[in-house]
């Protein structure tokens, strides 16, 4: 089986095209087959998008950031090991929030440790804004993540500051084109330098109408040149308490015409399923709510 990211990238070694074809993000032929889990160990985020509301408790709601509970490393590990017994076709554990990997490294670091001493088989992944990445990238590549998504939505700091409210950044806190300015630079320097250690770059692009819509393809085109083999568009879901709540959703159909225009420059997700931040299970059939701490301390309450 060959993963998508091979047609584009030579790095991609033998062993590293095996791994990928049992990711079900990377490998549309995997989805079916095997399964993801994420661990909510990164609470903390350093950017404020303006279409994110980080909702707690809400097990009905699957969308990016959401997750019943946050945990620590050593109660992510505990988690892992309860789930795989159960869900054995467990390829990849994924950090996805509910805020960035990368603005909770050490918690996020000591959880991919614990879990290398039980499971080294398993695939790591994480998902980041991008803001630290130029500083942890090779961090990342030494603790052998071979995987990582950046969500990157735009190229220029106007249309940026349209996106993003603000970001933090070593200690001080950035508002309108300044902040989107620095998050771009970072964003794209970091995939560049990941793609250089041979990590596969997947990059995230929420596709808002009237924002950054027109200029998707041209951002498609750039992050290939730094080095990412794979992009995946998908829709504005305007959460509920976001700055965006009122803005209107893209439409499936928009995001499709989009991903074909694309498809023409990089190879395009399209089974995404925007996961929540404590996401269980094959891509298609979430199983968060039987693993959460309630549904676990209810079990124990029957028995
Ligand atoms: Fe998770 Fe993301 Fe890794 Fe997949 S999800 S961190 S790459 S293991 Fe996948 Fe879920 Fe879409 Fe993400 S379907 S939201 S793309
Ligand atoms: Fe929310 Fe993610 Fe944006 Fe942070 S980077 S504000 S968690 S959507």
């Amino acid at each position: 089986m060959k993963c998508e990211c091979s047609n584009v990238t030579k790095k991609v070694t033998g062993d590293l095209m095996e791994m990928t074809a049992k990711h079900p993000c990377y490998s549309f032929d995997a989805h079916a087959t095997f399964a993801r889990m994420h661990l909510p160990v990164a609470p903390a985020c350093n950017i404020s998008c303006n279409y994110c509301n980080r909702k707690y408790d809400c097990v009905n709601e699957s969308r990016p950031g959401v997750t019943s509970e946050v945990l620590m490393p050593e109660a992510a590990k505990e988690k892992f090991l309860r789930v795989r017994e159960q869900v054995p076709n467990i390829s990849v554990v994924g950090i996805a929030g509910p805020g960035d990997a990368l603005a909770n490294w050490s918690a996020v670091t000591k959880t991919i440790r614990l879990i290398q001493k039980q499971a080294p088989e398993v695939i790591f992944c994480i998902s980041t804004n991008g803001l630290m990445l130029p500083h942890y990238a090779q961090e990342a590549a030494a603790l052998g993540i071979k995987h990582v998504t950046v969500t990157m939505n735009s190229l220029s700091a106007r249309r940026g500051a349209m996106i993003y409210r603000h970001i933090r950044y070593q200690g001080k806190y950035y508002f309108g084109e300044a902040a989107a300015e620095i998050l771009i630079q970072n964003q794209m320097q970091g995939i560049s330098m990941l793609a250089a250690l041979g990590i596969l770059v997947k990059v995230n692009i929420v596709m808002i109408d009237g924002i950054n819509s027109e200029y998707i393809p041209l951002l498609v085109r750039k992050v290939k040149a730094l080095g990412a083999c794979m992009t995946n568009i998908m829709p504005l879901i305007p959460a509920p308490g976001s700055a965006f709540a009122e803005y209107a959703p893209t439409s499936k159909a928009t995001v499709e015409i989009m991903r074909e225009r694309c498809q023409l420059d990089l190879p395009q997700m399209r089974h995404c399923q925007q996961c929540r931040a404590d996401a269980v299970g094959l891509l298609t059939k979430d199983r968060s709510a039987e693993f959460s701490s309630k549904a676990v301390d209810e079990g124990k309450k029957i028995i």
